[in-house]
């Protein structure tokens, strides 16, 4: 899994590897520093306030974790957006008519194949780039996509999407760039404006990005999206110490710690936490020290951020980008906004 910490700490000049016929694979080098689990973990976790970047719940298991999530009946994100994306992505794909099709943080493209069915109805051929930091789960998806589309070119790109934009692969013609499942929540709002603003510097007139927000709503409904009852969002959570044991040679035990998440009004986000159930010692080899945990001590291991319409188009505008569509439901859950560069329309053909 740590394909990604080697490939960061040592960035690669760009490859292309055949996987089978219209699969390939690519490694994306880091143009902006980030750091790796090593300086993440010491930078995060030895002194208080603790945290880790969420980058690291995604190791095979944690992608599947995070896929069960999406089919808990609490979590309305991933149904919601679905929704919209069905009935949006034939306006998308039309207007548009992209050439390619590049995803930041895709995991299974469940959501994506409403775009792919679009170009199929309207006889387009675009290829996609996925680009994951999970490259079990890329691998996994690619191969799946290319059996069910036989006409889809899949190439995937295994990086850190907060190393920068700048060392993606060349493409000719019109790109549709999707960042979807309201993961622009997880940055904080300096990482979303740096991150939208490598994508604005990648784009080009008659480009689009389609975002996807989660937006603010009853903190009832938001507290539930991340403790649902069967546990699987607490797995998710706690999986992160397995990445930790299994990269750094530590010794958490998950038994340890408890899975906490709570709606920040104020700040308008949901913060996930571990929590240590009682005074213990954790062992971090890698580091060369032992972390010493009060009862009820808090690691921060995720932020969720909930958007209204006015802060996401400012957002956007910041980066040089212009709301062109904005698709909502009727609850306003959840916004898909369609940008394009500012003062270049999306190609209408
Ligand atoms: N877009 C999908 C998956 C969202 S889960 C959906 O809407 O359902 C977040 C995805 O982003 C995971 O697949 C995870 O592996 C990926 N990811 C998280 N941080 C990343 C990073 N820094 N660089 C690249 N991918 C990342
Ligand atoms: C990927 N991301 C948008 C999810 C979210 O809702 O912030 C991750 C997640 N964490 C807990 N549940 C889902």
């Amino acid at each position: 899994m740590l394909a990604y910490a080697a490939h960061l700490a040592n960035p690669v000049m760009y490859m292309e590897e055949i996987v089978v016929p219209r699969l390939t694979r690519h490694r994306v080098p880091a143009a902006l520093p980030v750091a790796d689990i090593v300086e993440d973990a010491s930078k995060g976790l030895i002194k208080s306030p603790r945290s880790m970047p969420p980058k690291y719940f995604y190791d095979e298991r944690g992608s599947q974790l995070f896929d069960a999530i999406c089919e808990t009946r609490e979590y309305y994100p991933t149904r919601t957006e679905e929704a919209l994306l069905r009935s949006c992505a034939h306006d998308v794909i039309t207007q548009l008519r992209p050439d390619h099709i590049v995803e930041f943080g895709s995991g299974t493209a469940r959501k994506t194949r409403h775009l792919f069915d679009a170009c199929d109805r309207a006889g387009e051929t675009a290829a996609y780039w996925p680009f994951d930091v999970c490259e079990e789960m890329l691998h996994d998806s690619g191969q799946k996509l290319v059996q069910e589309y036989d006409w889809l070119q899949v190439n995937t790109l295994v990086g850190d999407y907060l190393g920068g934009l700048t060392g993606l692969p060349p493409r000719e013609g019109r790109c549709l760039y999707l960042f979807l499942g309201g993961t622009i929540g997880n940055f904080t709002e300096d990482e979303a404006a740096t991150f939208l603003d490598e994508v604005r510097a990648i784009m080009r007139p008659g480009d689009g990005l389609l975002l996807g927000a989660d937006r603010v709503k009853d903190s009832e409904v938001l507290h539930a999206a991340y403790n649902d009852d069967s546990g699987i969002t607490a797995q998710f959570n706690l999986n992160l110490l397995h990445v930790l044991n299994r990269e750094l040679d530590a010794d958490f035990c998950d038994s340890n710690f408890e899975h906490r998440a709570l709606f920040n009004t104020e700040a308008s986000r949901i913060e996930m936490y571990l929590v240590s159930r009682r005074r213990q010692s954790v062992r971090i080899k890698a580091l060369e020290h032992t972390l010493e945990l009060e009862a009820g001590e808090k690691i921060l291991t995720e932020i969720s951020r909930k958007f209204t319409p006015a802060n996401l188009e400012s957002l956007l505008n910041d980066a040089g980008l212009a709301v062109q569509r904005h698709f909502e439901p009727d609850n306003g859950w959840f916004s898909l906004v369609l940008a394009e560069v500012e003062g270049a329309p999306v190609t209408q053909s």
